[in-house]
């Protein structure tokens, strides 16, 4: 029987639920033995001149070793960086340690290196910044045109880099049609806030070798980040990756801070180690989303939609990272799975005076879920058709041959209307409308409320010559054992697990005696790491075809072994041994193979593209119309991810994922006020979701397999994130939209939905 599709318990989860999990900061490894501890000062204004730094309180303070600042980064040569797109305004460039501006409270501005980590939290406070505020910007509207200054005088404006010709709008996109609604949104900033925070542990080697242990996605992104910033050839970097305490997107490459630690370690020619703390965290770590969307969508009155524009502006914070570039996945999946005849979409990403903006689970993708299902809603409003009935009206039809979007984006297949149907189904649709009537005619008040998201996403992007690729190493040992290096980084998704079954499925090794290896870049050099959902499909794929090619090498010598021809070998998986045809005594184990001589495959699997899973959600809420207190009561979706391998760390991954997008819809928000100082950089003033916040979600199963890799699976690590969003933020304004309310911008908190309330009741 396959073992593929069962619901293997997680090998990872002995290990952390016993001996716990060994993270950066735990690391103990004798080459790190008497490493001291480094500590960054960081700004306090979120725009300013300095006029100077003084550290010599702070070099004088007990157990300081040493106290850098930008001056001696740039003495030793670290040239600030360059954005990362070359078609982005190169003049915004980002000093590993600011030297004469600050763009962001919590930019590192100097850093302490102490004997003992506490050492350091007395020490920094006795850095004498030298500030002349200049005027923040902070509202992305005002940073567009200039207002209230530049943050990069050189760049001469605030705009990072544009994706879509705003000038080539059409302005007659909307004509002829019966019903056209616009209206600007926001897709607030959130935190990605992963149980661990940034860390790094470096040491350079007597032969001038770097190695640093570092929490990311991907060790071979993260040496080539360590390497550019350090002007470094990347063969003297070595990146070894702990287990990581989630990341979310946000731990992709590296980070300013963890470059200088490498460095100060070179400086001192002794091991220096940095955590940070969870303020520093929600200062300083990317944050995620933050778009200021205009939709306009319009049709006809029977609710068939035939135009659409979308308009972004992307808030970049102080530096462009990858949030700048995000608007381009945006607007390649604007129309999502709707077939739009007329559709556009033009972005703006722009920088402010806050902080730098980067990927977040779904990363540009559940942004343009929310926009295009939120301007469903309002047109279904507005055209006065039920918003199920208009996405089934305009879903495009089930397709098995890929479909090319008028945005260049090539779905690989879809049944996008069966989605819907069984979602609508497994929540009873009808029930919940006529439960929803009988308290509208009650006047109750708290009010029922039910929300749609019918969504498509991309998954397993990449430019690579050729298409999307990632690599695996599968070798047997002589003692039956085997091992898999994978050029993906799981830090939650359960790659030891899925990959052990993957080679178990075509070797009979049973999964607990195949080791899962990644993240340590001097065994595996090259890798995509786990981002965009992209492991099971390229890396997933990789270790079977490994794992196939590891049996023909086998098949071969197994023959010379029994003296028969490779031809009339058969492998029983059972016993994991070949045998002649016709002659079961005539055998040889796999494991007995790979004695005289290494038995072990190297490949690369290429995909023709990324994939496009779907699905629908639906959230039923209750929202009490006297306090604006939103509850989540259900969520019911179907996450068609093609094949799926374990349905267990499946499921977890939406669990996950529709927790995180929910907690957008009604909660979370990162706030600054106006001149830039961050209002939720502790998590009693960032909402940050827990358990408590959300029902048990219902999962309805629906496969539907891609031709584009042999296991017929889609990424669904990010599918949650995507539809929870839109389809709870429109089932809070469904529950008060008899009021007469259209729109509440997210986090739909008890004081938006209030006021959002009180204000209609007004007009
Ligand atoms: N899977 C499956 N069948 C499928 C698809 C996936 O059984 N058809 C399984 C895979 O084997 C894998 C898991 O589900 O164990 C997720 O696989 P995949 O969709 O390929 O996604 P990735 O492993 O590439 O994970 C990336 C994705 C991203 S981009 C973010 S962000 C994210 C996420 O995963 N961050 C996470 N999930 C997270 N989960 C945790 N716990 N922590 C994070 O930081």
């Amino acid at each position: 029987m396959s073992i593929l599709g069962t619901r293997v318990l997680r090998t990872e989860d002995p290990g952390f639920l016993t001996t716990g999990a060994v993270y950066t900061e735990d690391v103990q490894d004798e080459r790190l033995a008497g490493a001291c501890h480094v500590h960054f000062v960081r700004s306090t204004v979120a725009h300013a001149r300095i006029n100077g730094i003084d550290v010599s309180a702070a070099r004088d303070a007990d157990g300081v070793v040493a106290v850098y600042t930008g001056t001696d980064l740039a003495a030793a040569g670290l040239e600030p960086l360059p954005p990362m797109m070359p078609n982005m305004n190169q003049a915004m460039v980002m000093p590993l340690l600011a030297t004469d501006v600050v763009r962001f409270v919590g930019e590192p501005v100097a850093a302490v290196v102490t004997e003992e980590p506490y050492q350091g939290e007395d020490a920094i406070e006795l850095v004498d910044v030298d500030y002349e505020p200049l005027p923040a910007v902070v509202d992305p509207v005002a940073a567009k045109e200039g207002q209230t200054g530049l943050l990069f005088p050189a760049a001469g404006t605030n705009v990072v880099v544009k994706f879509g010709d705003e000038a080539a709008l059409d302005a007659a996109l909307f004509e002829g049609c019966e019903v056209v609604v616009s209206k600007t949104i926001v897709n607030q900033r959130v935190a990605p806030a992963p149980m661990e925070s940034r860390a790094a542990a470096a040491v350079w080697g007597e032969d001038g070798r770097l190695i640093a242990w570092i929490p990311n996605q991907g060790a071979q992104g993260t040496k080539a980040a360590i390497a550019g910033m350090l002007g470094l050839e990347p063969d003297r970097v070595r990146v070894i990756t702990p287990d990581v305490g989630g990341a979310f997107g946000a731990k992709f490459g590296a980070d300013p801070e963890q470059a200088v630690v490498c460095w100060i370690a070179g400086q001192l020619k002794r091991p220096a180690r940095w955590t940070e703390t969870r303020n520093e965290n929600l200062l300083a770590m990317t944050h995620g989303r933050a778009q200021q969307q205009t939709v306009t969508i319009g049709g006809s009155k029977d609710g068939t939609i035939t135009a659409y524009r979308l308009e972004i502006l992307q808030d970049s914070g102080a530096y462009p990272k990858a949030g700048a570039f995000l608007p381009m996945l945006t607007r390649l999946m604007a129309p999502g799975p709707y077939a739009i005849p007329r559709a556009e979409a033009a972005t703006i990403s722009v920088v402010t005076n806050t902080t730098p903006v980067g990927a977040y689970r779904g990363a540009g993708r559940p942004e343009a879920a929310a926009a295009i299902d939120r301007a469903v809603d309002l047109f279904a409003a507005e055209a006065g058709v039920d918003p199920a009935e208009v996405r089934r009206k305009n879903l495009l039809p089930k397709f098995t041959e890929p479909h090319q979007t008028a945005f260049g984006a090539v779905y690989d297949s879809g049944d996008y209307v069966a989605a819907l149907d069984a979602a609508l189904e497994a929540a009873d649709y009808e029930g919940l409308r006529a439960e929803q009537r009988k308290r509208r005619e009650s006047g109750d008040t708290l009010q029922l409320g039910i929300g749609l998201s019918s969504y498509v996403e991309i998954t397993g992007p990449g430019g690579e010559a050729g298409g999307p690729n990632e690599n695996s190493t599968v070798e047997v040992h002589p003692d039956g054992t085997a091992t898999i290096l994978t050029g993906t980084s799981p830090h939650g998704q359960g790659h030891s697990t899925v990959w052990a079954m993957l080679a178990s499925e075509e070797l009979g090794i049973p999964i607990e005696k195949i080791t899962v290896k990644w993240g340590d870049t001097d065994l595996v050099p090259r890798g995509g790491g786990t981002g965009g959902s992209r492991s099971l499909q390229l890396g997933g794929a990789a270790v079977r075809q490994a794992s196939r090619e590891l049996l023909d090498v086998a098949r071969e010598r197994a023959a010379a072994t029994l003296e028969a021809s490779a031809a009339d070998l058969v492998y029983d998986i059972d016993a994991s041994a070949f045998t002649v045809k016709g002659d079961p005594d005539a055998n040889v184990p796999l494991a007995k193979l790979a004695e005289a001589e290494r038995l072990f495959v190297h490949t690369v699997f290429t995909a023709p593209g990324p994939t496009f899973p779907f699905g629908t959600h639906v959230a039923v809420v209750e929202v009490d119309t006297e306090t604006g207190k939103v509850f989540l009561r259900r969520m019911v979706t179907v996450d068609d991810a093609g094949t799926v391998i374990n349905p267990l760390l499946a499921e977890g991954q939406r669990h996950g994922g529709i927790a995180q997008g929910a907690a957008q819809a009604f909660l979370e928000e990162i706030v600054y006020d106006t001149d830039g100082n961050p209002l939720t950089a502790t998590f009693a003033d960032y909402p940050f979701l827990s358990a408590t916040e959300v029902p048990s979600f219902e999962l309805v199963d629906s496969q539907t397999p891609t031709s584009y890799n042999p296991l017929g699976a889609k990424g669904i690590g990010e599918a949650g994130t995507i539809g929870a969003t839109p389809a709870v933020q429109n089932a809070v304004i469904d529950a008060v939209s008899h009021l007469g309310v259209r729109h509440i911008d997210m986090p739909t908190s008890p004081q938006r939905v209030w006021r959002a309330i009180s204000e209609s009741r007004d007009a």
